[in-house]
């Protein structure tokens, strides 16, 4: 078991994106240990409005506390029975494979050799996001593809330090990357004068862009570089525990679709819908099949609201981000939320 998690550390240490075989972990008991526990360990950002940030009184808000506060919901009935650890997006991986955290929610893109060689499942995207650039307006930049021989400050073990690297190659543009441990010390470098861009998942420029000394003097350009699909990430070897996380997120989904809030499950308990009737558990034992109550979602919609109630309080119209639902509206509404059924 030793030398499996000194792979896990080797694999996280270079950023995700080696092929590391790792051998199979005999069948876990997330759920089962959770339960016993009376609280979930749910790995988050610490650093990022919008996604996973505490406040002075240590009360964490984001999409991605959301998200792990439902999970909350669903096993306990209660969004409050959630550890959260704060975790740099090189110590991530490791917290999870060394069984440190139960679930992975912090802004994490699914890619292949995350889900392959780090030995990790990926549920449902909660988030989809894209790479993106901010510069000072001085430069008077109006495209990415004016920034041959710019110094770009970026995080490193993230998804963001290959595709700036092979956006420029691509675009045969000379590149100065200047890296650096945490957003926090890439964001005061940028605002420093040390590069003449910063550059990381879109979704994070806009809070980004709030913290620098003057943030009207600095522009988004328009180019997204990359997809990047966040979602949470559990253990490979816990089918049981990887359907919960992934349902987690498809009855927050299914709940906006059907018209099911925060302030109207009650009265949704009386409805004739049989899709509503399943989902809240009114009809059917979907829920016992997780190993959980057949209430499951009932519990995640009352305690913590559906996809779009979550998605405009913590990135959204209600927030200070302001982000328009974009790639992440409803499958029928444009976008790419869609969520199988529960039945
Ligand atoms: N989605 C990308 C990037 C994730 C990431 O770590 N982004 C940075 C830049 S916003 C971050 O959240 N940093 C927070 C911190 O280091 O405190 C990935 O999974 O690699």
């Amino acid at each position: 078991m030793k030398s499996v998690i000194v792979r896990f550390v080797l694999a996280a240490a270079v950023g995700a994106t080696v092929g590391v075989a790792v051998p199979s972990v005999a069948s876990a008991q997330t759920l089962e240990t959770v339960k016993t526990r009376g609280m979930l360990n749910c790995g988050a950002n610490g650093t990022l409005a919008g996604f996973g940030l505490p406040d002075a009184q240590g009360r964490w808000t984001g999409l991605d506390v959301d998200f792990c506060r439902a999970l909350a919901a669903a096993i306990f009935n209660d969004p409050t029975k959630v550890k959260f650890t704060p975790l740099t997006a090189k110590d991530r991986f490791t917290a999870l494979q060394s069984g440190e955290i139960d679930v992975l929610a912090r802004n994490t893109t699914w890619t292949s050799s995350r889900d392959t060689a780090l030995g990790l499942n990926f549920g449902a995207v909660n988030y989809y996001d894209g790479q993106g650039f901010m510069v000072r307006k001085s430069l008077k930049l109006n495209s990415a593809l004016e920034l041959n021989d710019a110094a770009v400050c970026v995080q490193q073990g993230t998804t963001t330090e290959l595709n700036l690297a092979d956006y420029f190659r691509t675009n045969k543009m000379k590149l100065k990357t200047v890296t650096f441990a945490t957003a926090d010390e890439a964001v005061k470098a940028y605002d420093a004068g040390r590069c003449d861009a910063y550059t990381t998942d879109a979704s994070a420029l806009a809070g980004e862009r709030l913290r620098l000394a003057q943030p009207d003097d600095h522009a988004i350009l328009p180019e997204i570089i990359s997809k990047e699909p966040l979602a949470p990430a559990v253990r490979h070897g816990d089918d049981q525990w990887f359907d919960i996380v992934k349902w987690t997120h498809f009855a927050m989904v299914n709940a906006e679709e059907l018209g099911i809030t925060k302030a109207n499950v009650d009265d949704h308990m009386k409805s004739e819908s049989p899709d509503v009737r399943r989902l809240l558990g009114v009809e059917g034992k979907y829920g016992e099949a997780f190993g959980l109550t057949n209430d499951w979602a009932y519990r995640i919609i009352k305690h913590v609201g559906n996809y779009g109630e979550v998605f405009e309080r913590n990135v959204g119209q209600g927030s200070p981000l302001k982000i328009a639902r974009g790639l992440n509206a409803l499958w029928n509404k444009g976008g790419l939320q869609y969520a199988p059924p529960v039945r």
